[in-house]
């Protein structure tokens, strides 16, 4: 029988939990060189969470130094493949063993409802490590045409030593999609979380070594951006940066693989989603679509469908139906409230940017349909509920930046073209819908949105076999899929000559 959760079970768990913020470098937790810490203060109330190490280029150092020293070791890299797949699926197993801590943890730092961060972040960051886990034994080599006289050898070889740089909206899920392939590949990780949520990836890192995955393999040094982010993108001696989060520090870390050593880099940045509404669709699966699709984690995705563009004639019943679906299942709550389905935003600073956002939507004339508002509650989190304005032109601040909170922009079109023409005009290209029983319509302009992902008649539905990420300023380089080890690695070819 499956087990009931309640909040009183949650918060009996919390009040067990006790938490060394330290790095996680060559197998072991470390505090920083410096002996400096930070702070991070939980989204669902405001109080101090665990202390974490504060890192900066000493730490990055030390870190890098044990990922090449390993590395060059080949103590996991020349490892048997069969023996490499048994201690990756031995690690997606106690991922899900430990999935209530790492639920637990994950709702503590983001915020988010945390049966989420249970059926969701852990079940797919599981899911993550055991896809590629299960590759290790099912990748070849190649032998390239050439004359009879000899035989050309086109090798995939590791890259070396991974920087992975991530983002706080989904850190399990986003930690997994780089770690299973950069260490399935056979390389070493230095891991930098984002400051606002290190607490699930330096678990992770605890339960790879119980995996017997080697020491050096996967290090987590944890601290802010510019301290820690910077000299790992800037270190000569890594191979590749992956990084997760917004296009103005993706372009920087472009800058940082230039001015090093021409490192590698896979970017994942922001999105503008459209989700196209013609008027034959069929409008309750739209309604829910386009709701859950830009209220799902409080909106706190980069590829959420924050531009709904929906032809005039069926506007209004859509919105209606749309704040129906919202009411009624995307219920607002306490993170530990087993019901919520949409908890707190990661920060008050946040906070404060998506509701001042708000109010520069509504002063530039974005009319609001309902929500987006500042919900208070006793404990004092930091709360905003979804909400919908209507009457938005493409050339307004609602339709073009990302704001990253649950607020949807309607735009209305008239014909098939001009619908086309709102839906690429975005910096973004990450994701895009449409909605319509017209076959042909739907393959038509589901080829002509420019986006990493199209989905017709549904929103984020998506299983590890596809890649995911975006075209234009949303990126480049693919996540999830066989196609994601390829950024790990790298073509060798060994031309042996005969006679
Ligand atoms: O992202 P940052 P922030 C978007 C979203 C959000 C906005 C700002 O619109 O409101 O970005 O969020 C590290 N060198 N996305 O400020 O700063 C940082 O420590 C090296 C979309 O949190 O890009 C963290 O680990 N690293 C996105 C990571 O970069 C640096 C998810 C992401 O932080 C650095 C998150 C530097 N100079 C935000 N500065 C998505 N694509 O899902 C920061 N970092």
């Amino acid at each position: 029988m499956a087990k009931e959760y309640t909040r009183a079970y949650w918060e009996s768990l919390l009040a067990e939990l006790t938490f060394e913020g330290r790095h996680f470098i060559d197998g072991a937790r470390r505090a920083s060189v410096s002996g400096e810490t930070f702070t991070r203060f939980r989204p669902m109330d405001g109080r101090p969470g665990p202390e974490l190490a504060r890192g900066n280029s000493k730490d990055i150092g030390a870190a890098v130094a044990a990922a090449r020293a390993v590395f060059e070791s080949g103590a996991w890299r020349k490892k048997e493949p069969l023996e490499k797949k048994k201690i990756m699926l031995k690690w997606a197993d106690l991922i899900r063993q430990h999935g209530e801590e790492l639920a637990l943890l994950e709702t503590l730092d983001v915020g988010k409802p945390i049966m989420a961060s249970l059926n969701v972040d852990v079940r797919l960051a599981a899911e993550g490590i055991q896809y590629y886990g299960e590759m290790i034994d099912k990748l070849y080599d190649e032998i390239a045409p050439t004359g009879p006289n000899a035989r050309a050898l086109v090798r995939k070889v590791p890259l070396g030593v991974i920087g992975a740089i991530t983002p706080w909206n989904y850190p399990l899920i986003i930690d997994a999609w780089k770690l299973g392939p950069a260490i399935a590949a056979g390389n070493s990780v230095v891991l930098k979380p984002a400051e606002q949520s290190s607490l699930s990836a330096i678990r992770l890192a605890e339960l790879a070594g119980e995996a017997g995955l080697p020491a050096g393999v996967f290090n987590v040094v944890t601290g802010y951006g510019e301290e820690a982010g910077k000299p790992l993108a800037l270190h000569m001696d890594v191979d590749m940066i992956a990084f997760t989060g917004s296009t103005e520090v993706g372009k920087l870390i472009m800058g940082y693989a230039a001015q090093s050593n021409v490192k590698r880099v896979a970017l994942e940045l922001g999105g503008k989603s459209p989700l196209v509404v013609f008027d034959d669709a069929d409008l309750d699966a739209a309604a829910s679509a386009a709701a859950w699709g830009c209220f799902y984690n409080s909106g706190e995705t980069c590829h959420a469908s924050t531009r709904l563009i929906v032809q005039r004639s069926v506007q209004e019943t859509l919105i209606e139906r749309i704040e129906a679906v919202t009411r009624r299942e995307i219920t607002l709550g306490h993170p530990l409230d087993p019901s919520a389905q949409i908890g707190a935003l990661i920060e008050e600073d946040h906070m404060n940017k998506v509701l001042s956002m708000i109010d520069a939507g509504e002063k530039e004339g974005g009319r609001r349909a309902f929500g987006a508002k500042r919900v208070m509650d006793e404990t004092g989190g930091y709360y905003v509920s979804p909400g919908v304005f209507v009457d938005v032109t493409n050339d307004m601040m609602l339709a073009r930046q990302e704001i990253f909170g649950p607020v949807l922009a309607a735009i209305p079109f008239d014909t098939e073209e001009e619908a086309l023409r709102i839906a690429n005009d975005t910096i973004y290209g990450l994701a895009g819908a449409v909605f319509t029983r017209d076959m042909d319509r739907a393959h038509r302009f589901s080829e002509a949105i420019h986006a990493g992902t199209v989905w017709i008649n549904s929103y984020d539905i998506s299983n590890f076999a596809t890649p995911f990420g975006g075209f234009k300023q949303s990126g480049f380089g693919r996540d999830r899929s066989v196609h994601a080890i390829d950024k790990y690695c790298d073509y060798k070819t060994i031309w042996q000559q005969f006679g």
